[in-house]
């Protein structure tokens, strides 16, 4: 995995080396939200409205942090208003590329760029930093508003609901507080808790992580056994924060990232849930197994120096989950 980090290309060991090989994930850079009529929201400058076709985001289906942007979109009913481009699976020492594939890889359907670095130079022709996906594009500022995965869900859940009429609150008023711990154990142990397993070059950082992260799918395991969802009785940005991981995890994060004291399958109500959001409407559509395969064991050297790509078991998602 390589990426621009102060105008020079490095390995992911760059990072693992300088923390006692511990992985660091880097925080993002842009942080402007788009809200119902321009005014600024908690972070960054205003001047971002919601209007229909103003906005584009580019992901990789590979990505988890990309998939909730794309997993948000669709249940806000955002796909007539806010376009997409898909990149390439592997992302090898240019980053991540605007080549194209059979499997949904579209190219930069924007400007026709070659590299996802060039959109970020695009918008700061001296940026330095990670290049990462998503990017939330204005094209009427011609700037990122964002490329922080956590604050697109926000704007998706609420900035355009008079365009969409679509007002399901996935972030509702009375579980701000309540949320917050939850989105940060799982963020923490589980949805970064995988690189941190995967990434780690000593020991020590990968005993930590993997029985960090194991203690929270135990902990989600118990959560759901009396829980229809993470906050109860209805869907919220917890869960669609959870659900890219558990997509994730016996294809990838089990064998490539050593996440192998158990599988999501072994776990019964966490494995019932998953299938669940599977089967929920706009969600399949959402996922590209091709592009996660190929991309995590093509892309990372370090770990999989041969690019071998695996033959994994075969996953019924289909299969009824039984669930409420
Ligand atoms: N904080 C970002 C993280 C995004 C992120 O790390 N994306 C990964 C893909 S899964 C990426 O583009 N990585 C490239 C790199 O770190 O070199 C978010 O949640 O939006």
């Amino acid at each position: 995995m390589g990426q621009l980090i102060d105008g020079e290309w490095h390995d992911v060991w760059y990072e693992t080396k300088k923390t006692g090989g511990s992985f660091q994930r880097a925080e993002a850079k842009f942080r402007n939200w788009i809200t119902a009529d321009g005014s600024a929201g908690p972070s960054g400058h205003g001047g971002f409205a919601a209007q229909s076709g103003r906005y584009h985001l580019y992901i990789s289906y590979a990505c988890p942090w990309a998939h909730r942007t794309l997993i948000m979109r669709n249940l806000k009913e955002l796909e007539d208003h806010i376009s997409i481009s898909v990149v390439h699976p592997d992302m090898l020492k240019d980053g991540w590329t605007f080549e194209t594939d059979e499997h949904g890889a579209t190219g930069d359907s924007l400007f026709g760029l070659p590299f996802a670095r060039d959109i970020y130079l695009r918008a700061e022709p001296t940026m330095s930093g990670r290049v990462t996906v998503p990017i939330l594009w204005d094209k009427q500022e011609n700037t990122i508003v964002s490329n922080e995965s956590s604050e697109i869900i926000r704007m998706f859940n609420s900035a355009f609901n008079e365009i969409t009429g679509n007002s399901v609150d996935y972030w509702p008023e009375e579980l701000h507080e309540a949320i917050e711990p939850i989105n940060q154990r799982i963020y923490d142990t589980f949805n970064n808790g995988v690189y941190r397993s995967g990434f780690a070059t000593s020991q020590t950082a990968y005993d930590t992580a993997v029985t960090a992260l194991f203690e929270t799918m135990d902990w989600l395991e118990d959560r759901l056994s009396n829980n229809r969802y993470l906050m109860g009785e209805s869907v919220t940005e917890a869960d669609i924060r959870l659900v890219p991981t558990l997509f994730r995890f016996d294809l990838v994060y089990h064998l490539h990232f050593k996440c192998n004291r158990a599988r999501l399958i072994d776990y019964p109500n966490l494995w019932a849930y998953c299938r669940e959001f599977f089967q929920m409407k706009g969600i399949a559509d959402t996922l590209n197994f091709e592009h996660i395969v190929r991309h995590y064991h093509f892309s990372h050297e370090s770990i999989n120096p041969h690019r071998i790509i695996p033959i994994n078991p075969i996953i019924d998602w289909s299969q009824p989950h039984g669930r409420g």
